[in-house]
């Protein structure tokens, strides 16, 4: 299956003119290997460059002969070196350079970089532009990856189902590791190394002590073995009463010193098994999930002791500020800045404070955790969802590198105008002596990995991002159509435009103008914002829209629960006006009247009915793309996406017409000219069951 190779397909090169100017360009490699990474990325060109020229490649132990060359800087002859020490001198230690240089006379290539996973990097890239037909003759490219860590957060169990996941069950299989290494691993870390993600977390941060036991550890080091080869270093999730389930402790209280010493111990033997292991990824206290105040200490307690228990190691803790408390009555959105603020600075140099993108929980749009920008001494990880919990699972094509895009965009003002997230999270801003990013993977044992074939997309775009979160989307689906299908234009660009639009159009027939958190509960799949039920309210979609006679949307300004507080006081005063509320977040900070005047003109209830419309609108739209695009694509290809569109096609008027005829009830206005009257009865849709939702967990919201 085509699907299976994601963006690493390597078909044969169709145009003559590039097909010759790429054979004279490997006409004889000389890559002399010898490590396990650097032959790792040798393997890669081995069988990539013939599928792709359709003959064998030579490779050569005559440097002086070679047409391209692909050597760590420090192997490099003088001569060469000069040529690229510049650009040498400017790469960080993962980078590469890719340059077209003069030597013996001619022109050849060279890849270099100052390190092996530089190699390997460097590699895949000079496989990417080939397989984009891009012109090598003359490239000059240096390129370092932006964010120290680039992370896949997998929420895998270890009875291998995937909590919010749809593309099947966990890769990992327990019960033949560590002796079996199924070739999925590899391929998995050939795409990750392929984008330049260095780090998984291979379990659910709703964590299992046991995988800290020897009996799971010593699978976890047969992953990581093979992983190391692509330069990617593992994380485990830490359960925080593991002392107590697996050591046999009466307490997990991080300032008791049993407990300080069951960690460094177990940091000990884990690393025994796995040197480079990377460290742990902690949920605590939230959700259920014990942690530090269940002694009565507090976050920074707990990440500090398993900050010592990894810092002799080199390890990192990745600490979650995912909190929200159910004796907590304040705005759910204001929970972790209120709690993890006044923490700035007190946590040890090699703890990470893990942030969500949004202040709620990876809704189709949110403006961006009031954390990023606040927190200033303490180094801050973005954590996006790829997994699409709120977006329409794998079923709904979403291009989400627009809303990883939008948020990296968004100017947090916290130094001045300029001070985007981007720049917190690369660690530019406040000068943190670690960055990371990470993504909730959305990888499972489906045959094309990520159960809906364009949700690839967004793995590739997640790493991408990762490795430079400057770059735009179009760039970004570019690069993957191009991999991934064709690179013929009239293929490229009308798909391109139809990924550029699928996250406006999620947002639209879900959640438009600022609405969030309206789904069904459990699976957090279709509508539900009639839902009141739940044990926590703010677990219930009437808690998020509180919808009313007089209005609908969430006041968080000054004269609700004062959310807007928590940005600086250039954003404060912005969002405290509806006025001045960009509308794309206009319910998530006011309450507004059904006849408040949008800037169109139109009605608030008129305007949020066209939005629903317009979201199946494009949605149409993007069916007829597909349909267009059938000549550049074969069967198969064509057939799996158009039968999702079409799902995506119903349930969007799913969406639109259960939460208009809902919210109706409190409008009691008539849909206005141009949104389609719903089929079926408010009742009818209160009534649909979702039972056959993956990746729940039972109990949940
Ligand atoms: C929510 C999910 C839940 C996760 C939680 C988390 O519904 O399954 O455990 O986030 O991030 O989005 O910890």
């Amino acid at each position: 299956l085509e699907d299976y190779k994601l963006w690493l397909k390597y078909g044969r090169i169709e145009s003559k003119t590039v097909l010759q100017s790429y054979a004279d360009l490997v006409s004889q490699v000389y890559f002399p290997a010898g490590n396990e990474v650097l032959e790792n990325a040798k393997n890669e060109l081995a069988t990539a460059l013939p599928n792709m020229l359709g003959k064998p490649v030579e490779f050569s132990k005559n440097l002086a002969e070679s047409t391209l060359i692909i050597d760590r800087y420090d192997q490099l002859p003088n001569a060469l070196q000069k040529l690229i020490k510049e650009d040498v001198d400017n790469l960080n230690d993962e980078g590469y350079v890719i340059k077209t240089v003069a030597y013996n006379d001619k022109n050849i290539s060279l890849v270099s970089a100052k390190t092996n996973i530089g190699i390997l990097y460097g590699t895949f890239r000079l496989l990417n532009l080939m397989q984009m037909n891009e012109d090598l003759a003359g490239v000059s490219l240096a390129d370092s990856p932006k964010i120290d860590l680039r992370i896949l957060n997998h929420w895998d169990n270890l009875d291998r189902s995937v909590e919010r996941g749809y593309a099947g069950f966990s890769l990992w299989n327990w019960q033949k590791l560590p002796e079996y290494i199924d070739q999925r691993y590899i391929d998995y870390a050939r795409a990750n190394a392929s984008v330049g993600i260095n780090a998984t977390v291979l379990t659910n941060v709703n964590a299992n002590a046991l995988v800290l036991t020897p009996m799971y550890l010593e699978k976890v080091e047969a992953l990581a073995k093979v992983f190391r080869g692509y330069g990617i270093k593992v994380y485990l999730t830490a359960r925080f009463s593991a002392p107590i389930e697996i050591g046999n402790l009466k307490t997990a209280d991080p300032l008791n010193e049993e407990v300080q010493k069951w960690w460094s111990n177990k940091a000990k033997e884990i690393y025994a098994r796995i040197p480079d292991f990377g460290g742990f990824l902690v949920k605590a206290n939230s959700e259920g999930q014990p942690g530090p105040q269940n002694y009565g200490r507090n976050h920074v307690d707990g990440a500090n002791m398993m900050a010592t228990a990894l810092k002799p190691f080199g390890g990192n803790v990745i600490w979650r500020a995912f909190v929200y408390s159910e004796h907590d009555d304040t705005d759910r959105a204001k929970q972790a800045y209120d709690e993890f603020l006044p923490y700035d600075g007190k946590f040890k140099d090699n703890v990470v404070v893990q942030v969500k993108n949004g202040a709620i929980d990876f809704q189709p749009r949110e403006p961006f955790h009031p954390l990023f920008g606040a927190l200033k001494e303490t180094p801050i990880a973005m954590e996006f969802q790829i997994t699409q919990e709120y977006l329409g699972f794998s079923t709904h094509l979403v291009f989400l590198p627009k809303l990883f895009i939008e948020v990296l965009e968004a100017d947090t003002y916290q130094k001045g105008p300029g001070s985007t997230v981007a720049k917190v999270v690369d660690g530019s801003l406040y000068n943190n002596a670690i960055s990371a990013m990470a993504g909730v993977s959305n990888i499972g044992n489906d045959l094309n990995w990520t159960g809906h074939p364009f949700a690839q997309a967004n793995w590739y775009g997640f790493g991408r991002l990762a490795w430079n979160p400057y770059l735009s989307a179009d760039e970004i689906a570019e690069e993957w159509l191009r991999t991934t299908y064709s690179n013929d234009k009239k293929f490229i660009e009308p798909i391109k435009e139809m990924m550029l639009t699928s996250r406006e159009a999620v947002v639209n027939y879900m959640n438009p103008l600022g609405l969030h958190h309206i789904f069904d509960t459990g699976h957090h799949y279709g509508p539900g914002p009639w839902v009141d039920n739940l044990s926590r309210p703010d677990w219930n979609p009437v808690y998020y829209h509180k919808a009313d006679e007089n209005g609908i949307g969430f006041d968080r300004t000054d004269t609700g629960s004062n959310a807007t507080e928590q940005y600086a006081p250039f954003l404060e005063k912005k969002f405290n006006d509806p006025a001045t509320t960009p509308e794309m977040f206009l319910l998530w900070f006011h309450h507004l009247p059904w006849d408040y005047k949008l800037k169109s003109g139109n009605s608030l209830w008129d305007g949020i009915a066209l939005k629903y419309q317009k979201g199946v609108d494009q949605v149409s739209t993007m069916n007829a793309t597909w349909e267009n695009a059938k000549p550049f694509l074969t069967a198969h290809e064509y057939e799996e996406v158009k039968m999702l569109l079409q799902i995506q096609l119903k349930e969007a008027k799913w969406w639109r017409n259960a939460c208009l005829l809902y919210f109706q009830t409190f409008s009691k206005r008539p849909l206005p000219k141009g949104v389609e009257q719903p089929n079926k009865s408010l009742e009818e849709y209160r009534s649909l069951k979702f039972p056959f939702a993956p990746g729940i967990r039972p109990q949940w919201n």
